[in-house]
């Protein structure tokens, strides 16, 4: 990259060139844009409507960045594209821009230093009752996660000023709080750091789903050797941020005392998680939780026969999956998660079939290489996927997420998808028998468990079940449901509205909550896995419920080797969707195995559905530092 043709040069002039082409034809492209007029259509000549955020990428190895959080009012499509509504929803802003609907694309490489000060502009948490989840929860303080990045995860101590790696073990009072605290968050990644999307949102225990659940996430892009092969780089990129926003509007608002306009409420997402929509005079009501890319519903993406382009699909999402499928095209993935592959996993039109196409839970991602077939028109979907298994099945339906048009050009020379084996980081080596054994090889077994969907256990009394739970499961979570409102019933209280009016006008409280034996959800370090650094060891995942629910480890990678205890071929991920229709008494199961060598310090897994681990579904890993190494001669 010393004289200006490097990939990241021919790449800008690329896209500089493919505008002009495209505008030759007459199509007005619209990136990094968002207002555009959906109803610009010129005749028969297709409008791109898909935005993205801006990518800010790493200058001399590193990217330096303000970010903020705050309300964003604006106005968003539900279900019809054709309608919008005005929501307030809390979102990320950079340096001196405001909120948008996603924050910005950090673009870095192996080697890089991030460095990203969050400040918190969110109002004042709102005041609460004795005894009431929104003081537990409190929506409005915050901190931040990058999601997947093998980065440091503790605090620095060495540093003038304190500075936070990717530490998110904050106490119920800790946090980064409302109006105008801030963090110097600081993410060192290692050479090898292996190359793929990766997202950051927050992850403070409590309210991590309200805030994931409107808009804040933004992608972080790892760069590679992959990235550097010429068709690779070629190849325009589009970053697909699928959301989810719980928002009220006028349609609805009635159920949850929710204004239109203002917040969503923890209610809402406890009791709708399962993309079916509110129900609203006992019916669906679709439209307030609708999947948008990038905050626009179902955009147009417009391409030329024989092109190619890579896709980073983001799932941030906080509870449902989405099944992927392109119409007549095949999606050739070279990334699970961040984490790259050397050949492609090849997913063609699965609509007739078996109707399987490329899964992703929430917090999967994935990227994928397309190359555009003949003009016309197809469609991004989502095919109906299974969400709970067994006695209490549930298929999410399907759904249109984005229009792809190929328009004929007959200048246009068609571009080439890179041939395998694509270069893979050895970070990614696969982890041995001999390499376990060698290091530790300890074996852990952490239990996910729904104990509210059990209607023998009387909650109301089940202090003692509770803490019984805790010592003889890894892991444990509440009912999202009929949990929160029996204690709302039995503390006698509402929810309190967070709208703005009523935030802006509140006072500080300081929460008690968790000192109050009346309520007392689970802490997030209740439970501590304890690991000596470099070690490997196995672990098993037990599925108790019937949800298919992605469990998500920070900071670690897993190598997934067994699912429900029968080998598979293995494979690399940071968030593995553990299979459905489990019961206490037959669980399923995943197991992997980590290595934990570059890192000491606290961090957590948890259900990647957010208010799982809000109540509770969430525990700690703490890697201790050990002189000299851990690791014997294997
Ligand atoms: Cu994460």
């Amino acid at each position: 990259m010393t004289d200006g043709s490097g990939p990241e040069d021919s790449r800008r002039q690329f896209l500089g060139l493919g505008l002009r082409v495209v505008s030759g034809l007459a199509v007005s492209v619209a990136f990094n844009a968002c207002d555009r007029n959906d109803e610009a259509d010129h005749g028969d000549i297709p409008t791109q409507t898909f935005v993205q955020p801006t990518m800010l990428e790493s200058k001399d190895g590193l990217l330096d960045i303000d970010l903020t959080a705050s309300y964003l009012d604006t106005k968003l499509s539900g279900f019809d594209p054709s309608k919008k509504h005005a929501v307030s929803l809390r979102a990320y802003g950079y340096n001196t821009k405001g909120p948008e609907v996603f924050g910005p694309t950090l673009v870095v490489k192996g080697g890089d230093q991030l460095r990203i000060k969050l400040t918190n502009n969110l109002p004042f948490n709102p005041p609460a009752a004795p005894n009431d989840p929104l003081l537990y929860m409190k929506p409005n303080t915050t901190n931040l996660h990058t999601h997947g990045l093998h980065v440091f995860p503790g605090i620095y101590n060495n540093s003038k000023s304190r500075e936070y790696g990717d530490y998110v073990v904050d106490s119920n009072s800790g946090g980064v709080v409302p109006r105008g605290d801030s963090r110097q968050y600081v993410y060192n990644l290692p050479a090898n750091h292996p190359a793929g999307p990766f997202y950051y949102h927050p992850q403070f225990h409590g309210s991590s789903a309200l805030q994931a659940a409107s808009l804040m996430q933004g992608a972080i892009l790892v760069r590679g050797p992959v990235d550097d092969l010429p068709e690779m780089a070629r190849a325009r990129e589009l970053i697909f941020l699928f959301q989810a926003p719980y928002f009220a509007h006028d349609g609805f608002s009635s159920v949850y005392g929710v204004n239109a306009g203002s917040l969503e409420q923890f209610d809402q997402i406890g009791n709708h998680s399962t993309g079916h929509g509110v129900k609203n005079n006992g019916k669906d009501y679709l439209d307030a939780q609708p999947v948008l890319i990038n905050g626009v519903r179902q955009p147009t993406i417009v391409m030329r026969s024989g092109e190619v382009q890579r896709w980073r699909f983001i799932n941030t999402q906080i509870f449902n999956r989405l099944n992927l499928n392109l119409d007549s095209h095949i999606l050739h993935q070279f990334t699970q998660d961040g984490w790259g592959t050397a050949t492609y996993q090849e997913f063609p039109d699965a609509r007739q079939n078996g109707g399987e196409g490329l899964v992703l839970s929430a917090g999967n991602r994935s990227s994928v290489i397309i190359k555009a077939g003949k003009p016309g028109t197809y469609l991004l979907r989502t095919l109906p996927v299974k969400i709970a298994d067994g006695l209490e099945k549930v298929l999410l339906p399907g759904d249109v997420l984005a229009k792809l048009v190929v328009v004929d050009d007959r200048k246009f020379i068609a571009q080439t998808i890179p041939d395998t084996p694509l270069p893979v980081s050895d970070f990614l080596k696969p982890i041995s028998d001999q390499e376990l054994a060698g290091s530790g090889g300890r074996k852990r077994i952490i239990v996910l468990n729904i104990t509210g969907n059990t209607e023998s256990i009387n909650l109301q009394d089940s202090q003692s079940y509770w803490e019984k739970l805790v010592a003889t499961a890894g892991s444990l979570a509440s009912d999202t449901e009929r949990f929160v409102r029996r204690k709302l019933t039995q503390a006698d209280h509402e929810i309190t509205p967070t709208s703005e009016k009523n935030v802006t006008n509140a006072t500080y409280v300081k929460p008690a909550a968790l000192s109050n034996d009346n309520y007392n959800l689970q802490l997030s370090n209740s439970i501590i896995q304890y690991v000596p650094q470099n070690s490997v060891e196995e672990w098993t995942i037990f599925n108790c419920n019937s949800i298919c629910r992605p469990f998500h480890i920070h900071v670690n990678p897993m190598y997934v080797t067994k699912v429900n205890g029968t080998s598979i071929s293995p494979y690399w991920c940071d968030t593995v969707t553990l299979p459905g229709g489990g019961t206490p008494e037959m669980p399923t199961s995943v197991t992997f195995r980590m290595r934990f060598d570059d890192f000491s310090g606290p961090y957590i897994m948890h259900s990647q559905m957010l208010q799982d681990s809000d109540l509770g579904m969430v525990s700690r890993v703490s890697i201790l530092p050990t002189q000299g190494g851990f690791k014997t001669a294997g």
